[in-house]
């Protein structure tokens, strides 16, 4: 491998499929089990906040009872062994990369232990319900103390988080990963273009070739368990 001073890593839901996380795009997903108007976007969580805050407690609640897998391992591996820059961007709202060792993500889908106030947009560390209590009250906001907590999650139709900081990676990068998504969803599934344009080599980790395969210089198939240990030995071997 050619001399590679700086990565940028971005994940999907495959990469915590073998964690026992569900997908959204797999045949039994999230958006086969829910509607995504209904739970991913402003306007759903308008119309039924209830249904929402319960869709979002009950995937929070899980994170209990799945661990790292393999790939989350390999990827902190990587990081505290590569003597160049990585950023793991994810658009993943569980904490396997955190819990597995890594500490240079970026969550750009917002994160499931987070929670936004609708009123006064802060973010606070959150790993309890957020659905209404048995008198049908909502927690409040730490900061403004109003119960109008929200998950800090990206739906449709909201933009991303710290779009800058990856746009500068982007644009620094010697080499682009991509693992395990579907590449259904912009501004994420852009980012081979970007950062191919800007001079990147680019590289796909996935189950099957994702909708936008032939934009990378290389696609590799099977699972990230396998294929993401493999290649990080490629990197610190060369
Ligand atoms: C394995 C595996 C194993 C399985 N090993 N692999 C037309 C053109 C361009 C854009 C738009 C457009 N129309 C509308 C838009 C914008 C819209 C959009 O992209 N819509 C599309 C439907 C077209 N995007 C937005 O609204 C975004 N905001 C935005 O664009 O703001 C404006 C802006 C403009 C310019 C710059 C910047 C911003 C916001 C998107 C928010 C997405 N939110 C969600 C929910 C988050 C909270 C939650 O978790 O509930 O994010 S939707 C959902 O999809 C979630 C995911 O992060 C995201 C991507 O899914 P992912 O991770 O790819 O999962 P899957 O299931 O799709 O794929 C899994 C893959 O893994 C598969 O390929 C499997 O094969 C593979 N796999 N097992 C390896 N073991």
């Amino acid at each position: 491998m050619t001399d590679i001073r700086n990565i940028v890593v971005l994940t999907g839901a495959g990469i915590s499929a073998e964690s026992g996380i569900d997908t959204f795009r797999d045949a039994g997903g999230l958006w086969e089990q829910h509607r995504v108007e209904d739970v991913a976007t402003p306007e759903g969580f308008a119309r039924d906040p209830g249904l929402v805050l319960g869709f979002y407690d009950m995937r929070r609640a899980a994170l209990g009872d799945v661990r790292p897998n393999d790939a989350h391992r390999a990827l902190a591996r990587l990081e505290k062994a590569f003597d160049g820059k990585l950023l793991i961007v994810t658009q993943n709202v569980d904490d396997l990369h955190e819990r597995a060792g890594a500490r240079n993500v970026l969550h750009m889908h917002g994160e499931l232990n987070s929670a936004l106030c609708n009123i006064c947009g802060t973010r606070s560390p959150w790993n309890a319900p957020m659905s209404a209590d048995v008198h049908g009250q909502r927690p409040e906001c730490p900061a403004c103390e109003a119960r109008s907590l929200r998950p800090d999650v990206v739906w449709f139709g909201e933009m991303p988080y710290q779009m800058e900081r990856i746009y500068a990676a982007l644009r620094e990068a010697d080499l682009f990963v991509s693992i395990g998504t579907s590449g259904a969803v912009y501004p994420a599934a852009g980012f081979v273009r970007d950062a191919r344009e800007l001079g990147a080599r680019t590289l796909e980790l996935n189950l099957e070739r994702s909708e936008g395969s032939h934009w990378f210089h290389e696609s590799r198939q099977g699972r990230a368990g396998e294929l993401v240990p493999a290649w990080v030995d490629e990197v610190l071997g060369s």
